[in-house]
């Protein structure tokens, strides 16, 4: 039996016919066949997933810095989305929100009698104290179900006060996971923010890096490298990001898309309303980081910035090329397993192998059927009710602000080159013999681990310390486990030291769990015997 069935073989006959559709044993054959994605947790099964509050809230809007996001909810929701996802911002202007908690707080009389007054009265302090010009109301799930009208605040915050208030349903039962979430903060930010300043670019290489959110500093690292090639990143959606300079960002000849699943519905919308082109870029590993700066040169099509670009590559490699033949030679040969959101496995997999790790399993919390099997698949995927829930908006061409870099013609002749309105799956760049799940419980992570033996497992904070637990190294993929930054050159070798030092301190395989060796569980007869 193949390890697939092994591990589903053990489901009663109804989860069995459910997560079958969600589990792949890479073959020839099977690599054509479709995932199940996107699609509700049988209840009662322990899912990694978050909810729709925290891929809106926590992942799009959270990092912009001069934004002050108020949670409509019990103090829960924002508390435990408070910091966490390590989103850096270095402050401009003398505001940066990021480190502050802003929650309404709600208590049972505000569920029974409404929460409205209570955001209110939160606006008005926040005002007062903080003077923003932006605030973005969140809601939470009782908000929902009570009915909070938090659209009609926010149009009276406005006229109030006299600043850009928006409101954000993103409660936190829609959708299947946090991806609703994320499309819930595109449309919004589509709607009201770009496109409301136009302030032209410094010279024509003008970008905008969207999905990419800073955490441990990557967007720094990605910046720093653009710059050095003479590129005018306008805007970051929205790691390190501003509503101000968010609202110039159609200005830019061309958007780079670093975590599609989060943002692909803004890179979409800006090139039918303000005619941006994207390209698909990923700057995690080193292979990838040379392609996207090509790409990317590719697309400007200018001899120059084509030269000054190798001559970067040349020198950031230069930089680091006795540190990556160390770790290579350290590395070389292990393997791994990862389970992240909705990129980050498809992008990891990548540097490990720029140091020799091979990927024994791969998959995603939430993402979508065209993360893993690439963007041609989007017309034949089913909608639900859980996905026509979430708004789908329909842009219009901007006559006045529409601006395209690339003739037709220019655009046909790079379409077939570079990754123009496109990004292949995650399964076509693995191999054949690995396996692949959508939304991994619990339960089968455990029993992968037992048959795959990986030697390193990557995730997040919720499993984390059951891997550790069985003797296996975990890293987290999310927050770094506080290191960081691992996009570009330097980040791939600083990501190859991490693990490295996890690799050759096998601590964890040393520990006895109490419950190997002894019994844990203790009573006593009514006699008094033990
Ligand atoms: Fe994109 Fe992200 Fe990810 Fe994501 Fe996330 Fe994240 Fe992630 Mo955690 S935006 S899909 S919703 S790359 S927060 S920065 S690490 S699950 S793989
Ligand atoms: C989220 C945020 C998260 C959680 C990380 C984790 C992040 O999904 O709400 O589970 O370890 O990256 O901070 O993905």
């Amino acid at each position: 039996m193949n390890v697939r069935n092994i591990v589903l073989d053990k489901y009663s006959a109804k989860v069995y016919k459910n997560r079958k559709e969600h589990i792949m044993e890479l073959t020839e054959e099977t690599k054509e066949q479709p995932i199940a994605a996107n699609s509700r947790t049988v209840p009662g099964i322990i899912t990694n997933r978050g909810c729709c509050y925290a891929g809106c809230k926590g992942v799009v809007l959270g990092p912009l810095k001069d934004v002050l996001v108020l949670t409509h909810g019990p103090i829960g929701c924002g508390f435990y989305s408070w910091g966490t996802r390590r989103n850096k911002a270095k402050t401009e202007d003398g505001r940066n929100f990021i480190e502050y908690c802003f929650s309404t707080d709600l208590q049972e009389p505000d569920i029974v009698f409404g929460g409205e007054k209570k955001l209110r009265q939160a606006i008005k302090e926040a005002v007062e104290i903080f003077k923003p010009k932006c605030i973005m109301i969140c809601s939470t799930c009782p908000v929902g179900l009570i009915g909070d009208d938090i659209h009609a605040v926010a149009t009276e915050t406005e006229q109030l006060y006299g600043i850009s208030c928006m409101a954000f349903s993103c409660e936190g039962y829609k959708g299947v996971s946090q991806s609703g979430g994320h499309h819930i903060a595109n449309n919004t930010i589509m709607k009201k923010i770009i496109g409301t300043n136009d302030t032209p670019p410094k010279n024509k290489y003008s970008v905008n890096l969207l999905g990419e959110y800073n955490i441990g500093g990557d967007g720094w690292e990605v910046e720093r490298i653009m710059k050095r090639i003479g590129y005018d990143v306008i805007s970051v959606f929205t790691g390190d990001g501003s509503f101000e300079a968010i609202k110039n960002s159609h200005m830019a000849n061309l958007n780079l898309v670093q975590c599609h699943r989060s943002i692909n519905y803004i890179a979409e919308m800006m090139k039918t309303k303000y005619g941006v082109d994207w390209i698909k870029v990923n700057f995690i590993g080193i292979k990838s980081t040379i392609q996207s700066l090509r790409d990317m040169a590719a697309y400007f099509g200018d001899k120059e910035l084509a030269e000054r670009t190798e001559e970067v590559i040349d020198d950031e490699l230069a930089n680091i090329a006795e540190e990556k033949e160390y770790y290579y030679s350290k590395l070389k040969g292990k393997t791994a397993a990862l389970y992240v959101g909705g990129s980050r496995s498809h992008h990891y997999q990548l540097l490990l192998s720029d140091f020799g790790v091979s990927t024994v399993l791969a998959g995603y919390e939430f993402a979508h059927r065209d993360d893993y099997e690439g963007r041609e698949v989007i017309p034949t995927i089913k909608e639900d009710a859980d996905s026509k829930n979430i708004e789908h908006l329909n842009v219009e061409k901007d006559d006045k602000k529409y601006h395209a870099y690339l003739t037709d013609e220019q655009y046909e002749m790079l379409k077939s080159k570079i990754p123009l309105e496109d990004y292949t799956g995650m399964i076509r760049h693995m191999e054949n013999g690995s396996i692949i799940v959508d939304d991994l419980n619990q339960f089968e992570t455990d029993e992968f681990l037992k048959l795959l033996k990986p030697d390193i497992f990557f995730s997040g904070i919720k499993d984390k310390y059951s891997l550790q637990k069985s003797g296996v190294l975990a890293r987290q993929l999310h927050s770094y486990d506080y290191s960081g930054p691992y996009s570009g050159f330097r980040g791939s070798v600083n990501f190859a030291r991490d693990i490295t030092m996890g690799l050759y301190t096998p601590a964890w395989g040393f520990v006895t769990p109490p419950w190997k060796n002894r019994s844990t569980l203790k009573a006593s007869l009514a006699g008094g015997e033990e």
